[in-house]
């Protein structure tokens, strides 16, 4: 009889990492022992440390999705090593699929390229019954005495997506934005694969055929069945792309999608979806059925506003697109979010402008901005190498934008903005997800009061991207200075003061919106629906 092995997964979850308990379900469907274990920050360190000891694996399987976690990741290979020496530790995801020949010099023993499910189980039978590791595809390791690297034959075709197992969730759902939530995919790859700034073409560059894979709407359905038992009303799903190249595929698709949910008894007027959307395929027919399916927030892949912008980062969409998707999104009343990358190699001050312009039409939106960053196996990677303007550490590259003002706008952002005591990033977080979350209570409690907050909400993302484009343009002009420390100064002390107050004012919609929600899920066990949005007395009890 077959030995069966003793695995840990390990990744970072902000939320349930989809890759791991892909893995996980994969090898427990061979019936090996499968260990999830969250590992999100340097904290966390010792306590994952701890329990990898006490359940003593065969086999650690790592992810590292993310380029910008790898140092943290390979702290925990080096301690791992030294207090289990002969557990095989194996790295998988985007980063160690192209940064492998780097990543195996330090204490690990595989990598696993591109999609895991079938070696990760293929490598656990071999190492817990002696095999060879010759014929594991994807798989690059050291030889038995460490002195070669062996890097086996890569698999070119996408697994067939229905046969794989749907991904070993948390017994209990996550809650985000108040309900409960879960991530999962539809599909792995994108039609487009050419953003420069991205690695997801050449993850599945070395395929056949098309450069992307999908689910049949059966086998989506069925899984959003399982979850939606297990009382998930939020889906999000994580798609590249949610929607397919032409108009007629998605319409079949996701009618299909709505015909089964229904079958299922899901209620569609009881879950919300969240999606991400390139902005050359939207029309009004797909807006109607994705209403339909309950979609309340689109992330748009609006990246650039400007045409050489998009040009430069090859997003094969115009700036047409995105102000028709916009508007076309607005009319449909859910909610949009966006970045705008516009730092990058070439960008130039006009660039800027027509971003700024933008940023100005779309107060009312939640978005962020920054710079596309160098991430391993993106075009955007080689181009910085061969034009040398690269420079800064592996793994965390640096490079130069080639117009002066611009790279000196840049660095002034990342001293005002971006600076690490900036609130910046988590209040434009928590408006991405207030923003949201309007659209949510909007769908699934209706009434007087959510319109209420959902208002003052809106303001307050107003002022707040206001109050951002003002100090923005305070930026801006600096370009054209020599002595700007002072100016620095006097911008980051206006953020500063600022940034508490829409603090405050976004906890307290937060406050309001969580109360909204709790109270109308006790009337609705009541069979009270509607009510507490239509009395007064109650307008005064819970001081709504
Ligand atoms: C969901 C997601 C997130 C979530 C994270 C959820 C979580 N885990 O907690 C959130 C929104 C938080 C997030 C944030 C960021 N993300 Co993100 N994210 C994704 C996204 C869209 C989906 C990931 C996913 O679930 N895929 C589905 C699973 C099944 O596929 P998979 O991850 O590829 O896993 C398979 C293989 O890679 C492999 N594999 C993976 N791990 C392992 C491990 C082992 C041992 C083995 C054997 C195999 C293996 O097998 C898996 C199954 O086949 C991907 C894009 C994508 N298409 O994958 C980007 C992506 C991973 N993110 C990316 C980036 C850049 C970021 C941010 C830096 C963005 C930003 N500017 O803030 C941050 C970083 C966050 C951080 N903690 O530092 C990049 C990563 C590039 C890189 N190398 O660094 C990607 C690839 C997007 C892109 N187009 O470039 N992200
Ligand atoms: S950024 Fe999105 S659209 Fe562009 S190549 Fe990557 S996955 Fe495709």
């Amino acid at each position: 009889m077959k030995n069966k092995g003793k695995v840990v997964l390990i990744g970072a979850e902000d939320e349930e990492n989809l890759a791991i308990r892909y893995l996980g379900a994969a090898l427990k469907s061979e019936n090996h022992e499968v260990k999830i274990i969250s590992y999100s920050s340097r904290r966390d360190l010792k306590k994952v440390l701890n329990v990898i000891k006490r359940f003593y694996p065969d086999i650690v399987g790592i992810s590292i999705c993310f380029q910008s976690l790898a140092l943290m990741f390979l702290e925990l290979v080096k301690k791992l090593k030294k207090i289990l020496p002969n557990t095989h530790i194996t790295v998988g995801g985007h980063f160690p699929t192209f940064e492998y020949q780097e990543l195996i010099m330090h204490d690990i023993d595989s990598v696993i390229r591109f999609e895991g499910e079938a070696s990760i189980c293929m490598l656990t039978d071999a190492l817990v019954n002696g095999k060879n590791l010759e014929n594991i595809p994807n798989l690059v390791y050291k030889s038995p005495h460490h002195d070669k690297i062996i890097e086996n034959d890569i698999i070119r075709t996408f697994p067939d997506l229905d046969e794989i197992h749907f991904p070993l969730r948390k017994k209990k759902a996550q809650i985000r934005l108040g309900e409960r939530f879960a991530t999962l995919v539809a599909s792995r790859g994108c039609f487009h694969s050419h953003c420069i700034y991205c690695c997801i073409g050449a993850f599945h560059n070395a395929k056949n055929g098309k450069k992307y894979a999908i689910r049949t709407p059966q086998n989506v359905a069925l899984e959003m069945k399982e979850l939606y038992s297990n009382k998930v009303r939020l889906f999000q799903f994580h798609d590249d792309n949610f929607l397919l190249p032409s108009v007629e595929s998605n319409l079949t698709r996701l009618n299909e999608l709505k015909l089964i949910l229904k079958d299922y008894g899901i209620d569609l007027n009881k879950i919300c979806i969240l999606i991400k959307l390139r902005p050359d395929k939207l029309n009004g027919d797909i807006m109607d059925v994705l209403i339909d399916l309950g979609v309340i927030g689109i992330f748009l892949g609006v990246e650039n506003a400007s045409a050489t912008g998009l040009n430069s980062l090859s997003r094969g969409s115009s700036v047409d697109d995105i102000n028709k998707s916009l508007e076309l999104i607005d009319q449909y009343g859910i909610s949009t979010t966006f970045n705008l990358l516009m730092f990058h190699p070439k960008a130039t001050l006009s660039e800027i402008n027509e971003n700024i312009k933008f940023m100005n039409e779309n107060l009312d939106k939640s978005y962020d901005f920054g710079r596309v960053e160098i991430v391993a196996g993106s075009p955007l990677e080689s181009l910085v190498k061969r034009k040398n303007l690269i420079h800064g550490k592996w793994p965390h590259w640096d490079y130069r934008i080639k117009d002066n003002a611009v790279e000196k706008m840049f660095r002034i952002n990342q001293k005002t903005f971006y600076h690490e005591k900036s609130q910046y990033s988590e209040l434009s977080h928590k408006m991405i997800s207030l923003s949201y979350r309007s659209q949510l209570i909007k769908r699934l409690y209706p009434g007087k009061y959510s319109e209420k907050i959902i208002k003052k909400n809106k303001e307050n993302l107003k002022k707040f991207n206001a109050f951002n484009l003002q100090n923005l343009l305070k930026i801006y002009e600096l370009t054209g200075e020599d002595d700007w420390q002072d100016s620095i100064n006097n911008i980051n002390l206006n953020l500063q003061k600022n940034y508490l107050i829409f603090l405050e004012k976004s906890n307290e919609i937060l406050n309001d919106m969580t109360k909204i929600q709790l109270l109308e899920k006790e009337f609705q066990k009541q069979s009270l629906n509607n009510y507490l949005q239509k009395s007064g007395l109650m307008k005064r009890l819970f001081k709504l």
